[in-house]
């Protein structure tokens, strides 16, 4: 495990933290580091105001809202260390204008977000929550079997941000015998895949239209009714990647009217807040940002987040950062 390389006499550095974060980052964090938690002060705004001065880093826990804002409170900040591989929570713009470089956690939490992605794209087609539920409630023995569904293999998935995690699913689906076709701001050079130049082209090809890309300003809500109605009644849409991407009224609306056939999600747009409209459906698969709850990801993660701090305060180059 690397540790931070300082000289005898050395003023302790200090970085800020917003959020509880993971118990392993908290234990080498408190080795290396003096942490301050404005998580435990009766008011982290106040705290922050009067901390702001001391603070050289930040060890972002889940999804912690760094603007510019804050930024702007911190004038000794060296760098932002992200728990996670999106950093949508994060102004990379205001960072970038300090120079302040950040990183995140990619490539360690990539396998565990591709299998959910596939679990929830085959628990969607195959209605495995509402299937569960059928059994539960006494209606396999009352009213017989359960409906038929639909098979994945021999279908198209459209994955919207083929990126590392938009791969590992690629990766998945071809023994699955689903055909891949994605779309990307650009076409990636010698990818096997077809391309398609905007998602409701894609969504257009696709039976299943699988979200894998950031989140953030440029991707908010890409997937409108347009790209929904697209997919067409027989599609399903699968995210994994942030609630922002997807336009969620329109969804509800397109589940509603039969425009798709149902979705599986992971994420929403105001986490934990999850929809009423979508709750009360027997077409949707819901679950709690679950793609990288995983003991093993998630330790990577601390480990990955704590080493690019311990990098940076000990003149080597970052591990991971964000570009
Ligand atoms: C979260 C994620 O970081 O990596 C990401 O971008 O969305 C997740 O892995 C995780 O939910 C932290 O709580």
């Amino acid at each position: 495990m690397k540790r931070l390389t300082r000289k005898p006499g050395d003023a302790p550095i200090e970085l800020l933290l917003l959020r509880p974060v993971h118990d392993r980052a908290l234990q080498r964090l408190e080795q290396d580091f003096s942490l301050l938690k404005a998580y435990d002060a009766p008011d982290a705004a106040a705290f922050v105001k009067a901390v702001g001065p001391r603070v050289r880093g930040i060890a972002a826990g889940a999804h912690a809202a760094i603007d510019r804002d804050l930024i702007d409170q911190l004038p000794r900040l060296e760098i932002i260390a992200n728990f996670g591989a999106g950093c949508d929570s994060i102004d990379l713009a205001a960072a970038r204008r300090r120079g302040i470089p950040v990183t995140n956690t990619p490539d360690v939490l990539t396998d565990d977000v591709a299998d959910l992605a596939i679990a929830l794209l085959i628990g969607t087609v195959r209605q495995l929550p509402a299937a569960d539920r059928y059994l539960r409630r006494g209606s396999w023995a009352g009213r017989g079997p359960y409906p038929l569904t639909t098979s994945c293999g021999g279908r198209i998935a459209g994955i919207l941000g083929l990126g590392r995690i938009g791969l590992a699913i690629a990766a998945r689906l071809a023994p699955m015998g689903v055909a891949v076709h994605y779309h990307n701001r650009r076409p990636i050079a010698d990818c096997p895949f077809p391309y398609h130049a905007s998602p409701a082209a894609l969504a257009d090809a696709a039976d299943f239209l699988i979200v894998s890309c950031p989140g953030g300003a440029a991707t908010e809500r890409i997937v409108g009714s347009d790209v929904l109605a697209a997919l067409g009644p027989d599609g399903y849409l699968i995210n994994v990647a942030r609630g922002s991407v997807v336009d969620e009224g329109a969804l509800v609306d397109a589940l509603t009217h039969r425009r798709i056939r149902g979705a599986g999600l992971d994420v929403f747009s105001r986490e934990p807040d999850v929809p009423a409209a979508l709750i009360d459906r027997d077409d949707v698969f819901l679950l709690p940002h679950v793609g990288s709850a995983t003991t093993q990801a998630r330790e990577a993660m601390a480990n990955l987040m704590v080493d690019n701090l311990v990098a940076h305060f000990s003149g080597q180059p970052l591990l991971t950062p964000v570009v």
